[in-house]
């Protein structure tokens, strides 16, 4: 016994005896009960961090626990490694990111290793291993020959100087990070997987099958797939197209959750994007003006969530389905052409965007619902808006005293019996775009043929292997020049020379399934077999509260589409799920000339101070 504890000698003397013994190497024992504790796989960018510490080590604790209770316990590791800092570290050191990913991993293992994880190493995983991602070119194929996956144009963010896609996080303030040019929208085709025709098993899911998960998440996996039920209904118009012919057969539809507000309708909103809007604009040339700054700025919801509400009158206007009475249509920039029909009726007294729209450009505001007990103010706003259940219908004629879902139901009724309109569900959840116009990610496995299209890789041809030596600078993806890549690629059709799909996958597929290939991790011929039979589903998983939606979301999806092609049996991935908090670190910026962001870190900066000791900044060592 010493009585210094000497972390280098007992821990490399405890290693040592481990490695020889190979102690945390496991097999399917079905004599044993299984436990499978796995952390969210990390991404390789350089040097582990206090979160990755503290996220191991709970999975570790565990695995020893279960271990010692007599439990046959896997504790696997892996690197989600593909994705774009490694093209942004490539273009700032001229390495290629093939070489920058794989020094980091060999960096960031030895430290995970130094720190006497309970890892079984044998099963380790690399996403951007042609052994791995040929996997997920081979689902792809599946799912397109299923119609779960299919191609349709996408709006993307073009960079005109350097003629690129940027992705969301390469815009600030609606302009690119390298060229700081104003960013625009451009439509380019894309492949899609169809998670919507799984929302409502995704949703019923969260409540039914999964007890070990955390409350907060689950209720941001419901929002997410954001299942509404309302009334979609139209109002009606006689405004013609060029062509001559009513713009869709003269009714513009709305969707809408709150139906017993129609009374209150003043104004009514399209997108930027509408037929109607793009109607007319034609002879508009200030609207015309107001859809094209529409189109720069970002694209996500969250982004027009959040920006201030801007609109511009259209001229037109349309008839209330119910009054009969004539209501403007404006185009509001808080419309989505993507969700609903694109359109909304504007009831600014009930309807928090409504408001703000209807204050700005002073349109009327009319209180068609009064709820119990609250005094409807336009000062008080947030106090009184969200307590639709209780509210009861007031100066709506015929519906006044209805409570709220018997209001909607008769107003439901009434537009049925006019036929413009019944209820309907709507759903948040879009389906998954999953082509990145990036290098560094799966290759998507078609072929382009001039006579044929896009044609899938043939099973056999797989993997279509990404190459190595690409060193992006940013001007696009380096695939279309590479030489290699195309070379001899012909039409799986008719053998003529063709070219082949440079778009890569969103990196997202490759974190979908890592954790079944660990239950098969050397399996050739096969995606998963016994190895997932045996160990899924993983009984804890553990990872970061940033990853409580997508990533979820991606992987509980994926997991279902495996599923029905017999690959496995379970229908939920992950029992239980631990969410660690975030640990924080003391983090250094600097603004650069185009308007992005360089990271310091603390060693490598030195506080300035002001007289009397307070710091005002900090400057690079
Ligand atoms: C009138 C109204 C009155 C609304 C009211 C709400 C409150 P969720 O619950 O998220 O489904 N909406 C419909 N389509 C839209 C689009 N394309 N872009 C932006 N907003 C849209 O939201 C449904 C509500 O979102 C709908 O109900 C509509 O506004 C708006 F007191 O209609 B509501």
């Amino acid at each position: 016994m010493q009585d210094k504890y000497n972390h280098l000698d007992v821990e490399r003397s405890a290693q040592t005896h481990w490695t020889a013994a190979d102690a945390y190497r496991v097999t399917e024992d079905s004599s044993k009960k299984k436990y499978y504790a796995c952390s969210m796989l990390p991404y390789p960018s350089g040097k582990l961090h206090m979160g990755h510490v503290r996220n191991y080590t709970i999975n570790d604790m565990l695995t020893r626990y279960l271990r010692m209770k007599g439990y046959n316990v896997l504790m696997p590791m892996g690197w989600d490694a593909f994705g774009l800092p490694a093209e942004n570290a490539a273009m700032k050191n001229g390495v290629p990111p093939a070489q920058w990913t794989y020094d980091n991993i060999a960096y960031m293992k030895k430290q995970m290793q130094a720190m006497g994880l309970a890892i079984d190493w044998s099963r380790e995983v690399a996403t951007c291993d042609p052994s791995y991602y040929k996997w997920n070119q081979w689902l792809f194929l599946k799912m397109l020959d299923k119609g779960i996956a299919y191609r349709k144009t996408q709006v993307v963010n073009w960079d005109p100087v350097d003629q690129t896609v940027l992705a969301n996080e390469q815009v600030i303030d609606g302009k690119g990070w390298r060229t700081g040019a104003v960013v625009e929208k451009r439509e380019i085709p894309g492949y899609y997987l169809k998670i919507t025709d799984y929302a409502e098993e995704l949703l019923d899911s969260v409540s039914n099958k999964l007890p070990g998960w955390p409350e907060r998440v689950k209720l941001m996996q419901e929002n997410w797939i954001g299942k509404s039920e309302g009334v979609r209904f139209a109002f009606t118009h006689d405004i013609q197209g060029a062509d001559g012919a009513l713009i869709g057969d003269g009714k513009m539809y709305v969707f809408t959750t709150r139906a017993d507000t129609i009374m209150g309708v003043t104004f009514c909103a399209v997108a930027p994007e509408h037929p109607l809007a793009i109607h007319a604009a034609a002879s508009n040339p200030k609207l015309a003006a107001f859809i094209e700054e529409c189109k720069s700025g970002g694209t996500t919801e969250a982004e027009l969530a959040t920006q201030e509400k801007k609109g511009e009158r259209t001229g037109l206007s349309v008839t209330h389905p119910l009054t009969g009475e004539k209501v403007e249509v404006w185009v509001g920039n808080y419309v989505l052409m993507s969700y609903g029909d694109g359109a909304v009726m504007g009831v600014p007294a009930h309807d928090e965007r409504d408001f703000e729209f209807a204050k700005k450009y002073k349109l009327p505001i009319q209180q068609v619902t009064d709820v119990p007990g609250k005094t409807y103010s336009l000062e008080a706003w947030a106090d009184w808006y969200g307590d639709k259940q209780q509210g009861v219908a007031i100066n709506s004629g015929k519906y006044n005293g209805l409570v709220f879902k018997a209001a909607v139901d008769a107003v439901a009724a009434d537009l049925a019996a006019k036929g413009l309109g019944e209820k309907k569900t709507t759903w948040r959840l879009r389906d998954w775009g999953v082509s990145r116009q990036r290098y560094w990610g799966t290759p998507i496995p078609i072929i382009h043929c001039e006579e044929h299209g896009a044609v899938p890789v043939p099973e056999k041809d797989l993997p279509v292997v990404l190459p190595q030596d690409c060193v992006p600078d940013g001007s696009g993806n380096p695939l279309h020049k590479h030489e290699g890549f195309h070379a001899g690629v012909v039409c799986p059709v008719c053998g003529k020379p063709a070219r082949r799909e440079t778009d890569t996958m969103d990196t997202f597929v490759d974190s979908s399934w890592y954790y079944m290939r660990y239950c098969d991790p050397k399996n050739e011929d096969k995606m998963v077999a016994e190895g997932a039979a045996y160990w899924m589903p993983m009984d804890q998983y553990i990872g970061g509260i940033e990853h409580a939606i997508l990533h979820l979301l991606y992987a509980r999806f994926w997991t279902k589409v495996m599923r029905d092609l017999g690959l496995v049996k379970v229908d939920e991935p992950f029992t239980h799920l631990l969410t660690q908090g975030m640990v924080l670190n003391h983090l250094y910026s600097r603004r650069t000339e185009k308007g992005g962001k360089d990271y310091f870190w603390p060693h490598d900066v030195e506080n300035v101070l002001d007289e009397t000791g307070k710091v005002v900044g900090a400057k690079l060592k």
